[in-house]
């Protein structure tokens, strides 16, 4: 702990079973399941409220891209039968309540220190128990810790010359104002072209005055074909929840969605057309998994890149802004694929210009607004929406400390190294939920989130019914489960996008595929079968 930190405020209890850090989606469902096996749990958030990355992100336009009636918890059949979703593709302030609904509900907020950030988390060797600090001095001692911070939750402020001289306002997508932002009349810029740009820019464009969209990178983006959910729907929904969670368990990202049985080159233009207009029709990131081969081929790739080619140009007025607004550079759906309302139709409007950040970079920001190689654009709102240090961002901003005084960060310079995603060699007790080495950002959060917090109360349950203290995994494992995800996306055409999977977008990073990209439904039987096996690949100690 820093020395200078402020003495520990007297709430809450010194020693405990399981510290949690983070309340979003992971780690509420972490807070009742533990508290349900009889543990007693501490979690640290650094919001003011629970939700994770839909207590902060709150821009116009945010909405998830995963169908509500998926994103939902399945642990409890009472939950799932009285929450009742409002659109197809919930938005954030929705999701957010039905997250503070879950956390009233179950009583949750009794056993969460709000507005404290975790800072070390130090092993004791001799006992196998962890230290954890926080930056309101609160200090806990707990076997085990379980981090559920989230794989995009530590944003990416880039490094522009002069950014901190702008006069004007600055927002930032993932750190919006919780009283929401009135941008009428005002000259605006928004920096960033990925999901949360993508997202927000019809919203603020129906806003601003003048709205100037700063893209470096053009990404491919399919109509999120969004509708409000009837009575009926519903109805059909709640009806359903068994069938669709028990195919989502064994799908590839999470959702009940089949893809079509065959290669798209083994089917006919026909019948290929006819599958995308189909997936198009529904809208949403579906559209990347209409067929199997999708991301393995890169002729059955192209297929679904030029019929996306097509459709987008056809709404787009301006040849010459459609051919800035069309990727060049990678495979569709090998950056995740990006979903919005009236997104490319928003080009259209007197009132938006696009600015190719590749013709003409941002050379520095003063105070009047932004400056490229050929011009000046004076703003009076400035919206960064440029993405996150994501999968081990957070995990990073922690002194974690293991065997030997090896830290974390150490361990990981050459890219994260985990087994399973769940464990790490020389840190027994530590679990990672939803990070590196498991599916990850690649499925539906909610159901992988339940997925790992099951299998770390079992693996808790097996080490207290044999009297052992710890698990932890061996070393031999954990190089051969990073070699397994590395082949496993080596087999994709996931390697040909510079994307923050790779960690591309951080300077510094190492490039390593950082998912496990061999599908939710196969990583679920992984992780079953090791600990059918007496958790094989991990010390019991
Ligand atoms: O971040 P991103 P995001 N100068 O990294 C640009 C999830 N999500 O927050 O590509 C100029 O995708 C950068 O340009 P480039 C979802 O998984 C989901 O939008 O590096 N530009 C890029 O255009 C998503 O994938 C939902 O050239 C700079 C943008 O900023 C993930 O979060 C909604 C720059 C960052 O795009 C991240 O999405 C929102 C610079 N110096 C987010 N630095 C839904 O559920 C960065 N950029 C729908």
């Amino acid at each position: 702990m820093n020395p200078e930190t402020p003495s520990a405020p007297a709430k809450g209890p010194a020693d405990v079973d399981v510290v949690v850090v983070g309340a979003g989606i992971a780690g509420l469902y972490a807070l009742h399941r533990f508290r349900g096996s009889g543990l007693t749990v501490r979690v640290f958030e650094a919001g003011d409220g629970v939700g994770g990355v839909w207590y902060w992100n709150r821009y116009p336009g945010a909405r998830c891209d995963v169908e509500s009636v998926d994103y939902s918890y399945s642990f409890d059949d009472a939950l799932q039968q009285e929450w009742n979703w409002s659109e197809k593709y919930a938005t954030q302030p929705e999701i957010l309540a039905y997250l503070e609904h879950v956390a009233d509900r179950y009583d949750l907020r009794r056993d969460i220190e709000f507005g404290t950030r975790v800072t070390d988390i130090v092993l004791d060797e001799q006992t196998l128990r962890w230290q954890v600090d926080t930056d309101t001095g609160r200090a806990v001692s707990a076997r085990f810790v379980v981090l559920a911070t989230g794989p995009l939750s530590n944003a990416n402020i880039p490094a522009i010359d002069g950014l901190d001289t702008f006069a004007g306002q600055i927002l930032r997508t993932s750190h919006w104002p919780h009283e929401g932002v009135d941008l009428t009349g005002r000259r605006v810029g928004v920096i960033g072209t990925g999901s949360s740009g993508i997202q927000t820019i019809p919203c603020v464009a129906e806003q601003a005055e003048r709205l100037h969209v700063f893209q470096r990178t053009a990404n491919y983006s399919v109509p999120a074909g969004n509708t409000p959910l009837t009575d009926q729907d519903r109805a059909a929904h709640k009806a359903n929840y068994p069938e669709r969670t028990r195919l989502s368990m064994a799908s590839g990202g999470g959702s009940p969605h089949q893809a079509h049985p065959q290669s798209a080159i083994a089917v006919s233009e026909r019948e290929r057309r006819e599958a995308y207009e189909k997936r198009w029709a529904l809208g949403g990131v579906l559209f990347s998994k209409t067929f199997p081969d999708q991301l393995t081929s890169l002729a059955a790739n192209d297929t679904a890149r030029e019929f996306w080619e097509q459709k987008v140009r056809a709404v787009i007025e301006d040849p010459a802004v459609a051919d800035l607004l069309v990727p060049r550079d990678h495979p569709i759906g090998t950056k995740r694929i990006c979903t919005d309302t009236n997104y490319y139709q928003t080009f259209n409007r007197d009132n938006v210009e696009l600015v190719d950040l590749k013709a003409t970079p941002i050379t520095r920001i003063d105070a009047a607004g932004v400056h490229t190689t050929d011009a000046h654009y004076p703003l009076d709102t400035l919206v960064l929406a440029t993405g996150f240090d994501a999968m081990t961002g957070s995990v990073s901003r922690m002194n974690i400390v293991g065997r030997g005084g090896e830290t974390l960060n150490h361990a990981w310079h050459e890219g994260p190294k985990t087994y399973l995603g769940l464990g790490m060699s020389g840190f027994p007790n530590l679990f990672n939920l939803t990070g590196p080495g498991s599916p990850s950002v690649l499925a539906n959060m909610v159901l992988h989130s339940e997925l790992h917090v099951d299998w770390v109360a079992a693996a808790i349950g097996f080490l207290d019914a044999r009297g052992a203290v710890a698990l932890e995994a061996r070393q031999e494992a954990v190089s051969a489960w990073v070699l397994e995800c590395v082949n496993r996306a080596a087999g994709t055409l996931m390697m040909q996008a510079n994307s923050w999977y790779l960690g591309a977008n951080i300077e510094g990073r190492p490039r390593v595929f950082m998912p496990f990209v061999g599908g939710f439904g196969v990583y679920g039987e992984i992780i079953a079968e090791v600990a059918a096996a007496g958790y094989k690949g991990f010390d019991i100690i």
